[in-house]
């Protein structure tokens, strides 16, 4: 068996990696990824190591190079973590949130087609939902919430799967969906929520809390993610949405005070800075249909993952810290100087 990974430099496909190379030793694993900013080879430093992986770098909206690493390497599954994944840098300059996330979904989509790939499996998110309200507890996400996006970058996410859903019905390329909400742990880019209040603290420096601190988001530990993928391309039905999540819905201020306390850091340390545009207010999944069909369950607590992903940045210093000292000082500024 070969599995192509597009994005396995970034955070959630990286950790599918080592979750695949792990669970599956005889497996071929191919990471394709053009190392934008999110991208990290220092992520796989371990997976270079292995000779069942193999790492090609190349862009998934040029056809040219995607009909080149998939020729040579003809993989039976495609698996498309590739994406451009910031919902704040999707306000900031959505163009290329189009161009990555539904183009680049489309050439993996024409080249899996033609050359007789048996599962293409697109890496959604919750957000394609849009949001729901804070006072209506009753209510989650299913497959059959309706598409009703918020930002730049959920409105090319729902794009894609639109996209992905039209290769299966108009010619019968055999897809799946999943839609995943908030994954934190290793290997987790610091511009996002979790890891930045960790490092903030870490660094005794302000914490970013938008508007009043009261979103919801609903966090699953990663390599629930990844082991929930592995049963949808395995096991699960073609044509088919999966939503995944654990129900572990907490408001962003309740995060970041845990984060605090378990660093032995300060409430002072909370800034309340202007809100995000558009910024949805709860996401929460109803995971019945992956849960009943295909058995999966979460196996990471919030209060132990939270704990596993401390220790990882403590014990990581090097990764993150070189990010934070590169082009992420002149993002960090113009997100956050005015704010
Ligand atoms: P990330 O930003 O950490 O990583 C994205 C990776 O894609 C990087 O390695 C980057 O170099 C690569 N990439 C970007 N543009 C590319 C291009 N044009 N060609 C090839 N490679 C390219 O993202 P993530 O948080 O790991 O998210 C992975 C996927 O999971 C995304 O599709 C995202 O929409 C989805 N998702 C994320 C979450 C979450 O909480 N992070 C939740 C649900 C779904
Ligand atoms: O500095 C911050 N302060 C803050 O209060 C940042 C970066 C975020 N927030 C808030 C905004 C959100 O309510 O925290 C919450 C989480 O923010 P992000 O980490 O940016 O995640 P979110 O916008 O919820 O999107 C994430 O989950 C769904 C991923 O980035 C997406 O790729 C995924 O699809």
């Amino acid at each position: 068996m070969k599995i192509l990974v597009t994005g396995g430099a970034g955070f959630i496909g990286g950790n599918f990696i080592y979750y695949l190379l792990d669970q599956y030793p005889s497996y071929r694993v191919i990471c394709y990824d053009s190392i934008t900013y999110a991208g990290n080879l220092e992520t796989l430093e371990t997976a270079l190591k292995n000779p069942f992986f193999k790492f090609i770098k190349g862009d998934i909206s040029n056809s040219k190079q995607v009909f080149d690493c998939m020729e040579c390497e003809m993989p039976d599954i495609v698996v498309n973590f590739a994406a451009e994944s910031h919902v704040d840098r999707s306000i900031d300059n959505p163009g290329i949130f189009l161009q990555t996330n539904i183009i680049g979904t489309h050439v993996l989509l024409d080249a899996s087609l033609k050359l007789g790939v048996k599962r293409f499996h697109q890496v959604s998110t919750d957000e394609v939902y849009g949001d729901l309200p804070l006072d209506r507890k009753d209510l989650f996400f299913t497959e059959v919430t309706p598409i009703c996006t918020s930002s730049p970058y959920s409105a090319s996410k729902a794009a894609a799967d639109l996209l992905t859903l039209a290769y299966h019905r108009t010619y019968g390329l055999p897809v799946s969906i999943s839609r995943c909400s908030n994954n934190y742990g290793p290997f987790h880019f610091p511009e996002k929520m979790i890891p930045l209040m960790i490092i903030n603290a870490l660094n005794d420096k302000p914490l970013p809390v938008y508007g009043k601190g009261e979103n919801i988001r609903d966090w699953l530990y990663v390599v629930d993610h990844c082991k929930a993928i592995d049963m949808i391309i395995h096991n699960g039905r073609v044509g088919e949405v999966y939503n995944i999540g654990g129900h572990n819905e907490r408001s962003n201020i309740d995060v970041v005070k845990m984060i605090i306390r378990e660093l032995g850091k300060d409430e002072s340390l909370i800034r309340y800075v202007e809100d995000r545009k558009g910024h949805d207010l709860r996401y929460a999944i109803d995971p019945a249909k992956i849960k009943s069909e295909l058995g999966w369950v979460p196996e990471v607590s919030f209060d132990e993952g939270i704990k596993l992903t401390i220790k990882w940045y403590l014990e990581n210093r090097a990764w993150w810290e070189r990010i934070i000292s590169g082009e992420y000082i002149n993002y960090y500024k113009k997100m956050y100087e005015n704010r």
